[in-house]
């Protein structure tokens, strides 16, 4: 089994949580580095895309990943046995990560040896989209056996994100998924927001999402 480095993150009740996030925004920046925000339900694939995203990309970027969780190591093993560099955050029962946490995971990496970290949000399609992590960029998976009716139900998750993936396509033939639609609620509360349909089962439709996340971390390291 692997050696996960475990931290326990602790919410600061007293901080005014967007300031903090614009703060920990701009210390990214001046680093040069850039954070993803990867949210989803359990079981969507947060994992999953970031395994395929490291394997990928790991040639070209420096990658590193912060997996939040109430409890477990499971997914930080499961990355550092395919060879991603990975820590694990705990945030003591709470289904959310606010800036404060993620700076305190943050300060567990050196961040000049990376050009990116990827953190997986605690699975969840509610609290997570109400908190500003201070990440660069925030992206919501949905996969195809949740249903395409999530975008009515959970509308701030859509809401406030930078990219939606659409994962698990290999059970479209099995579902009744209708992708149009799911993409009209989508864009009904969030016009311009890129949406990817793959699956990192098969590894189809992974190229648009690879080329949409390179781009954007490297205008966010040009400045
Ligand atoms: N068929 C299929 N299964 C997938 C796909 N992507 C992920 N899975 C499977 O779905 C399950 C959950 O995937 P994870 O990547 O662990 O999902 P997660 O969102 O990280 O889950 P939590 O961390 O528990 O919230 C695993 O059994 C994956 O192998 C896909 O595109 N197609
Ligand atoms: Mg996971």
């Amino acid at each position: 089994m692997a050696t996960v480095k475990l931290i326990q993150v602790k919410e600061d009740i007293l901080a005014d949580n967007s300031q903090a996030a614009t703060s920990l925004r701009g210390d990214l920046r001046r680093k040069g580095v850039f954070l993803l925000n990867l949210m989803a339900a359990p079981g969507a694939g947060k994992t999953s895309l970031i395994r395929e995203t490291a394997a990928q990309l790991s040639k070209d970027l420096r990658l590193a990943v912060m997996e939040a969780d109430i409890d477990s190591t499971v997914d930080a093993e499961a990355l550092i046995q395919s060879g991603v560099h990975a820590i694990q955050l705990h945030t003591g029962g709470l289904c959310h990560l606010d800036a404060a946490m993620v700076r305190q995971g943050l300060a567990e990496l050196d961040l000049s040896a990376w050009d990116a970290v990827i953190l997986e949000n605690v699975g969840n399609l509610v609290c997570p989209a109400e908190f500003d992590t201070g990440a660069v960029k925030s992206v919501a998976i949905l996969s195809v056996p949740e249903g395409d009716d999530k975008p009515l139900k959970y509308p701030l998750m859509f809401q406030t994100v930078d990219a939606v993936v659409v994962n698990k396509t290999d059970y479209l033939s099995l579902a009744a998924f209708d992708l149009i639609a799911f993409g009209d609620r989508v864009r009904r509360l969030n016009p311009m927001v890129p949406i990817f349909e793959v699956s990192c089962r098969t590894g189809d439709g992974l190229k648009p999402w690879m080329d949409w996340f390179q781009s954007a971390v490297r205008e966010w390291i040009r400045g």
